[in-house]
């Protein structure tokens, strides 16, 4: 239900049930979890997250919660989600959302938790819980009052209102849109691009931007300090320095 590949240092992990929308039961969202885990490689420098057929995902398999073989209540969101969203967030380099089409519910939020998201022209964001008597999660109520403020995170979340790629983009729910062709193409570049610059400040940067959401202004300008010595510590740091002096192209390891 996950394709899985490794192109020019980034991970490529495509949602593969576009019968059914890419929507997530227990197989899948296990299976996410361990591709998100591969990802810890070192030779993986960027992650790229996107969805195959028409749909980036339309979150929880709604057949799977009614089925009583079914992972239960109790299980999905500690089991499945939470530690999708988690492992997005503690991965130390960049991750990407392609959203190649519709994300909704836990897709949509799945896809809000990563660090750079662009979309298709035709894509949407659907916080899809509200009309069947949920809660939105994945994060969601964390990430998106964050993104869009307060008053328009509620009014998406309660509505359930569907959100084009464009009105995403203008409310700073997403980075960018591009058009549908070729999407993957430019959407691709991106992942590309960080997957060649200096991973280990990459990733200090998440740390640092992570720490801004709970940190005063004091603790994070020490936060700073800190994170900052550590990046001025890599290689990548003296690689940069150097080739600028030098008037060349940098060449970044990610060490
Ligand atoms: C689906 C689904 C789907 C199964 C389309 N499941 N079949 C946490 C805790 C516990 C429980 C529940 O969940 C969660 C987290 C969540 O994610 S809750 C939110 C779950 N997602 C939704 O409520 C979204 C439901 N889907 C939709 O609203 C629409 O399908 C969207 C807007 C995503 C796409 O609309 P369309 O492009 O018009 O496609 P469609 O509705 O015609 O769907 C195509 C097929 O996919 C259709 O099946 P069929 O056999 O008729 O071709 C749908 O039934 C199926 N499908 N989403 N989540």
């Amino acid at each position: 239900s996950i394709l899985f590949e490794i192109k020019d240092g980034v991970a490529v992990i495509t949602l593969n049930r576009p019968e059914k929308l890419n929507s997530f039961n227990r197989e899948m969202a296990l299976l996410l979890q361990k591709h998100l885990d591969d990802c810890k490689d070192p030779a993986i420098r960027c992650v790229y997250i996107t969805g195959a057929g028409k749909a980036f995902s339309a979150g929880q398999d709604l057949a799977e919660v009614v089925d009583p073989q079914g992972p239960g209540m109790n299980k999905i969101l500690s089991e499945h989600y939470n530690p999708i969203v988690s492992r997005i967030k503690a991965l130390e380099k960049p991750v990407v959302a392609a959203v190649n089409g519709v994300a909704a519910g836990a897709g949509a939020n799945i896809a809000l938790a990563c660090d750079i998201v662009v979309a298709a022209q035709s894509a949407s964001f659907l916080q899809a819980f509200s009309k069947i008597g949920l809660i939105p999660d994945s994060g969601g109520t964390y990430t998106l009052p964050r993104l869009i403020g307060f008053q328009k995170a509620t009014a998406l979340m309660m509505l359930g209102e569907k959100v084009s790629a464009a009105d995403a983009e203008s409310m700073g729910m997403i980075y960018k849109v591009f058009d549908d062709v070729p999407f993957a193409e430019n959407a691709f570049n991106i992942a590309l691009f960080l997957a060649n610059m200096p991973t280990k400040g990459l990733a200090l940067t998440k740390q640092a931007l992570q720490a801004s959401e709970q940190n005063s202004w004091e603790q994070q300008l020490a936060a700073e300090d800190r994170l900052q010595q550590q990046a001025a510590a890599t290689e990548d740091y003296a690689e940069g320095v150097n080739a600028f002096l030098a008037k060349r192209q940098p060449q970044f390891k990610g060490k």
